[in-house]
């Protein structure tokens, strides 16, 4: 059941800049939020999601603001939560490649789970002077890889398979210890893969539609991938944000799987978006090592059953939906990029 007001609420987003970050904060600003982000300091730009939200939202830009911030240092954090007095936090800010955090454990482990520990220490410390909630953006790859247990429902136990599972796990177990010892409203929301045209372009389903439309304009000859045999429960990442939201609107706090009940291979993914500009994928694709991991979480299915009844949630966007968003967004760029570099061959 749903136990608020939300117009004039304020929230506040680590992981502003990043996919889920830009869906979140459109949704919040639909629904007449007062919306803080933390960004954190590079030598170039990260805003171009954000940038674009504003352009597209210019009468509530107004209600957008973002500060400077990093989840490694937890003082700052603190006082900008203090000063800000959110309503609701939502920690989306993560080292979220896992190939990446194999590479880098020891910084995945500082950003991914002492960081949120410092969002839970913070909410404890604003809770004396007023309530909040808070959203951790827990993971599917939790969950890692025991034979037999699939689909994976919030009673399967954790086994991950990467410094990024690891530290997720830890994140996981510190928000619920919060709820349970300082009687904090927190939620873990368990998230699935999810998608869009936002998704970084590392990621595989990106990397493959960016690929495919880049080829099919005579941009790109191939495409390396690692394992393509890995399956995945793939949606929509505009209806993943919005159970987010709906987890911090509930009487109660809780952690719930979010899932569509479906799981393809890498495989898949290639065959339906090369098929889909009539191109056979295994003429452009090659394998490499390099993008391979030292452990693989072969598959995942969700069921998201309790967040079914629970929270009336479910995805909207179907599979086949989602590879047809990403790779017309995908065209479109290539088109452009290539109708760039024309403009610029001419005399
Ligand atoms: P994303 O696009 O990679 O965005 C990650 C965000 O975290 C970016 O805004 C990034 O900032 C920020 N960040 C990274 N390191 C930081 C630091 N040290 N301090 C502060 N902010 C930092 O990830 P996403 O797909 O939106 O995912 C959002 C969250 O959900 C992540 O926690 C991820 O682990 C989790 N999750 C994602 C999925 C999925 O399938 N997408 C599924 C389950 C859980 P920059 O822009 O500066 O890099
Ligand atoms: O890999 C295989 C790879 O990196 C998916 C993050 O958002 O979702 C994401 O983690 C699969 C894996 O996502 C390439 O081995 C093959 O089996 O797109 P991905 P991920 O590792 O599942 C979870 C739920 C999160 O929480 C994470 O933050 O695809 N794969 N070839 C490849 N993957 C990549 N990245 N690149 C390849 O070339």
């Amino acid at each position: 059941m749903l136990c608020s007001n939300t117009s004039s609420k304020t929230a506040l987003l680590t992981g502003i800049t990043g996919q889920d970050g830009y869906y979140l904060t459109r949704l919040l600003l639909q629904r007449g939020y007062n919306v803080h982000g933390i960004v954190r300091r590079s030598s170039a730009m990260n805003r171009h999601r954000i940038d674009h939200l504003r352009e597209q939202m210019q009468a509530a830009a107004n209600r957008l603001h973002l500060h400077y911030g990093d989840l490694t240092d937890g003082i700052g954090l603190m006082e900008k939560i203090l000063e800000v007095q959110p309503d609701e936090i939502y920690n989306l800010g993560a080292q979220s490649h896992v190939r990446v955090s194999f590479d880098t454990p020891h910084y995945t482990e500082q950003v991914n789970s002492a960081g949120a520990l410092s969002v839970l220490e913070s909410a404890r410390v604003l809770q004396k002077q007023k309530p909040v909630r808070v959203y951790q953006a827990s993971t599917s790859e939790m969950f890692g890889g025991i034979p037999g247990s699939s689909p994976q429902s919030e009673l399967t136990p954790f086994h991950p398979q990467s410094p990024y599972g690891c530290a997720k796990v830890a994140a996981f177990q510190h928000t619920v210890n919060y709820r349970e010892a300082h009687d904090l409203f927190v939620c873990n929301g368990i998230l699935f893969n999810h998608e869009s045209p936002y998704r970084g372009e590392t990621f595989v389903t990106r990397k493959i539609t960016l690929a495919a439309a880049r080829i099919k304009e005579g941009l790109q000859d191939e495409l390396v991938l690692g394992n393509v045999d890995a399956k995945r429960d793939w949606g929509f990442a505009g209806d993943y944000v919005e159970a987010m939201w709906l987890m911090l609107q509930q009487e109660q706090p809780d952690d719930f799987v979010i899932a569509t009940g479906e799981t393809h291979s890498v495989q898949e993914f290639l065959e339906i978006a090369f098929n889909s500009f009539g191109l056979d994928w295994r003429e452009y694709t090659q394998q490499n090592p390099k993008h391979f991991r030292p452990a693989e979480v072969e598959i995942l299915c969700g069921d998201a059953t309790k967040a079914r009844e629970k929270l009336g949630w479910e995805p909207k966007t179907s599979f086949e939906e989602l590879v047809r968003i990403m790779l017309e967004h995908d065209h479109e760029l290539a088109k452009r990029e290539k109708w760039g570099e024309e403009l610029a061959e001419r005399p």
